[in-house]
């Protein structure tokens, strides 16, 4: 665990259509209520670019009572954070599980990825997803994320072996933002230049992130949405802002 706290940004995305081998336990216990996929990034202003909803198929996660009569589905370690952090309607610390869910069951399944300029888009298994950081749901963001670029391409390569359907990984990777170094997919450029063959690269998959970042924070320009034309540094703030203004995010710490 870190020392000093990192604020994330949770991203609700809404369950628009179970994916084939969902349970019809799960199903009853949720009922006719509005159930979020929430994923924490540190990334917001690349959200216009979600093509996928990663978790990790071994994990275990639950769908848990949020507020407004609304359902969040993540781990447990971050209900409880949530619920210390006052997201969940009810008494401080306090939450409720409605069901249990396993990561490879949710595969196919149908979301919502808010802000997206594609309005539909698929949950994925993805390997490294751990289950001490963040909700254990991750948003696939392979413009500008090597991890999500990689296990994007690697998905598309063994459809069959990771136990999808090759139409959940059509969407190609989206751009948004523009580096004058790493051109408008930085994700797929350094993938392409540091020659990392499978998410497992987990060296070289840390110096494309910590590359992907410093060069999109610092040297990013917004080539779509409401801040097209600003630098990375300030429309950060700006779209998080609205993401959790349109009541599709907000913030989360650990
Ligand atoms: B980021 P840090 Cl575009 N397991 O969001 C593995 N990875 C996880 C996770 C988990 N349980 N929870 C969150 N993450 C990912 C977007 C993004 C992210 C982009 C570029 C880089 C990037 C879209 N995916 O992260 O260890 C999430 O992916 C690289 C810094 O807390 C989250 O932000 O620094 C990031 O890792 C948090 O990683």
């Amino acid at each position: 665990e870190a020392v000093n706290p990192q604020e994330y940004t949770a991203v609700k995305m809404e369950v628009l259509e179970w994916g084939p081998t969902v349970t019809s336990e799960v199903k009853q216990a949720v009922g006719g209520k509005k159930v979020w996929m929430v994923a924490a990034t540190l990334r917001p202003e690349t959200m216009y670019g979600q093509t996928n909803c990663f978790v990790g198929p071994n994990l275990k996660y639950g769908i848990y009572e949020a507020a407004n009569n609304e359902l969040f589905l993540l781990t447990e370690r971050a209900a409880r954070n949530m619920a210390f952090q006052g997201t969940f309607d009810g008494a401080r610390g306090e939450y409720t599980k409605v069901v249990d869910v396993v990561g490879s069951e949710l595969l196919g399944t149908k979301v919502a990825p808010p802000f997206g300029l594609v309005k539909e888009v698929y949950v994925l298994p993805m390997e490294g997803v751990l289950a001490t950081k963040g909700t254990g749901v991750v948003t696939s963001v392979p413009s500008d994320s090597p991890d999500d670029y990689r296990t994007l391409m690697d998905l598309r390569k063994k459809a069959e072996m990771y136990k999808i359907q090759p139409e959940w990984a059509a969407v190609d990777p989206i751009p948004v933002i523009e580096t004058p170094k790493y051109g408008n997919l930085i994700a797929e450029t350094l993938c392409t230049q540091l020659k990392i063959q499978s998410q497992r690269d987990k060296d070289k998959l840390a110096e494309a992130k910590d590359i992907a970042y410093k060069e999109g924070f610092y040297s990013g320009v917004m080539t779509v949405g409401d801040f097209k034309g600003l630098p990375v540094v300030e429309a950060k703030p700006k779209v998080r802002q609205q993401i959790i203004d349109a009541g599709l995010g907000l913030p989360y710490a650990e």
